[in-house]
């Protein structure tokens, strides 16, 4: 990393870096976080398995909205980035009825307002995908927001494109995973606009971090699906009788060697390449 990278922020497993006024540099770490504890031991490639699926995501919807990528490191972790006024709401775009959607349509059959048919089971595949804000908690939990306070926050006008924007994007990304086995449940993108105005994706796409995959031929209706990539880091964690309080468990060996496999199998999977190529050459996923 250059001498020049002032560090800006923390996330629980990335770091963020500003270049320059207008560039910045988004570092995916090997931490691993569950039941929102970052864990003491790192998952090796972790990072890079992110960086590449959210650069080969980048790569493969310019199509549908432009993105902030510039460059990937030699490193295989570092996202060069353009800087951009970030939109302050979460955009989450949900296919299945999981996580906080669940929760909420048990309590009031509604998720952000798009009132469900009754009678929906956990990750239940919905009649069609919704559009699912929540505003950008400093810590804690994200919560979720109607529609009306979300298009408050951006403006009617930027709200509708959003929201349209998203669902094309889960639309496109949901059919390539579930032709290669994985299910999208869910997914949760962060959009910001430019100096010209222009609504651009930033922050990380597709990722396990920012999404549930599934695998699609675990998926069953009424159950609570295992996460593609975290499931033996839960089921080790719950074998512990752990309280899920910080700080939590140190991982086995064997724990760590199957979730790395994981990482390296949702990437392999989903963008059809050999991520040994990827070690060898990023760019590889731009192509
Ligand atoms: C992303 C975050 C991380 C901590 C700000 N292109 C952009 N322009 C302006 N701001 C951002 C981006 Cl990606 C931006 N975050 C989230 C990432 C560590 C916080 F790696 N915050």
């Amino acid at each position: 990393m250059p001498e020049s990278a002032v560090h800006v922020g923390s996330g629980k497993v990335r770091e963020l870096y500003a270049l320059d006024t207008d560039r910045l540099l988004l570092v995916a770490s090997d931490r691993i976080s569950t039941f929102d504890v970052v864990l003491p031991t790192e998952i090796p490639d972790k990072g890079r398995v992110l960086t590449g699926l959210s650069a080969f995501w980048f790569s493969r919807t310019q199509h549908l909205v432009p993105n902030h990528l510039l460059a990937l490191r030699d490193d295989g972790r570092g996202t060069e980035c353009r800087r951009l006024e970030m939109l302050p709401i979460e955009c989450v775009v949900r296919g299945y009825l999981a996580g906080s959607g669940w929760k909420d349509y048990r309590a009031t059959r509604a998720v952000c307002g798009h009132t469900l048919p009754a009678g929906l089971i956990e990750s239940q595949r919905l009649p069609q995908p919704i559009f699912t804000p929540a505003t950008k908690a400093q810590s804690g939990h994200d919560e979720n927001i109607a529609r009306d306070a979300a298009a408050e926050l951006v403006g009617r006008t930027r709200f509708d494109e959003v929201e349209r924007i998203a669902l094309e994007l889960y639309a496109f990304v949901s059919d390539h995973a579930r032709a290669r086995g994985i299910v999208l449940a869910d997914t949760k993108l962060e959009f910001g606009v430019d100096d010209t105005g222009r609504l651009v994706l930033g922050d990380e796409a597709f990722t396990p971090d920012s999404s549930r995959f599934w695998p699609a031929d675990a998926y069953e209706v009424g159950a609570t699906p295992p996460s593609f990539d975290k499931q033996f880091v839960r089921d080790y964690c719950e074998s512990l009788g752990w309280d899920k309080t910080d700080p939590g468990p140190e991982l086995p060996e064997d724990v760590v060697t199957g979730t790395r496999a994981r990482y390296v199998e949702a990437f392999e999977r989903l963008t059809e390449m050999s991520f040994d190529d990827y070690l060898t050459d990023p760019s590889v996923v731009l192509t």
